[in-house]
């Protein structure tokens, strides 16, 4: 069993979803601000705001949804979390295999040594941060739009996709490629797609089973 999740998923714990309306912040779209250009042009505005989502999600707790997805592990089927999510809430909801798409916004690379750096605080003292190593500046560890996908993530969720039986896809727009590709290729590969998700949506007519709904709802009953 794979499950393909995104905004969505943490729209309940309070954490703003990219294309709802709460998702903005001083009046810029997101995808306007999680790009290279706009790191490049302004990095301390990317970081103030990178800084303003750590200190939600930091105030954030996973919710029933999450536990869910947690607890079907537990139940049985071996369960990947293929997540477009960057706030690692699906790790503290207890989920323990989990690919995270787009990388994770606690997660800083310098921009010079390229080094790793794990950061769990809300709130960075200095913005932008500098690496400790070498002195440089370091970025967010998440992937912008226009930047490949870790190619070790996007081929282990390839993978996971194309052989489960069962894919559930929840809470994501499925506007955002080439994580959305995931759903016509399990589809080829022979996978049943249910969809939860708040709207009506379809994604192009993939799903086999839409169960219309909000997440920390639908999940608890669906893994009962
Ligand atoms: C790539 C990390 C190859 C950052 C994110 C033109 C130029 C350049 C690129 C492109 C282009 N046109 C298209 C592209 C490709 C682009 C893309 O897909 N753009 C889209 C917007 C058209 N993709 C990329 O650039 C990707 N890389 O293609 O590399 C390449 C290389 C060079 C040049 C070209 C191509 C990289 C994409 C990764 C971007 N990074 N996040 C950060 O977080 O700051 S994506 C971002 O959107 C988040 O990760 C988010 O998860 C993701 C997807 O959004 P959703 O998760 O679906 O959230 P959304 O708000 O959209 O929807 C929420 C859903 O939940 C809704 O359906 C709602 O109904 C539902 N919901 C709400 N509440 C609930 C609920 N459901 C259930 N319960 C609820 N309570
Ligand atoms: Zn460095």
């Amino acid at each position: 069993m794979i499950a393909l999740t995104g905004a969505g998923m943490s729209a309940e714990s309070g954490v703003p979803t990219f294309r709802g309306l709460d998702g903005l912040w001083r009046n810029y779209n997101p995808q306007e601000l999680a790009t290279p250009e706009a790191f490049a042009a302004n990095p301390t505005l990317v970081w103030e705001w990178y800084d303003w989502r750590r200190g939600l999600i930091a105030q954030a707790q996973p919710n029933a949804g999450h536990f869910a997805l947690a607890q079907l592990e537990e139940k049985g089927p071996f369960v990947t979390v293929v997540t477009q999510n960057v706030d690692g809430l699906h790790q503290r909801g207890g989920s323990s295999h989990v690919i995270e798409l787009h990388g994770s916004i606690w997660k800083l690379r310098c921009m010079g040594c390229q080094r790793l750096h794990s950061d769990l605080r809300a709130h960075l003292r200095t913005l932008p941060p500098l690496c400790e190593e070498c002195g440089q500046m370091l970025r967010p560890g998440v992937v912008w739009f226009g930047e490949n996908l870790p190619p070790m993530a996007w081929e282990a969720s390839v993978e996971a996709v194309s052989s489960t039986d069962v894919l559930l896809v929840i809470g994501t727009s499925g506007q955002v490629y080439p994580a959305a590709q995931l759903v016509p290729i399990a589809k080829e590969a022979g996978a049943k797609v249910i969809l939860v998700n708040l709207e009506e949506i379809e994604l192009g007519g993939a799903a086999d089973i839409v169960i219309q709904g909000a997440s920390g709802e639908i999940l608890p009953k669906l893994v009962q």
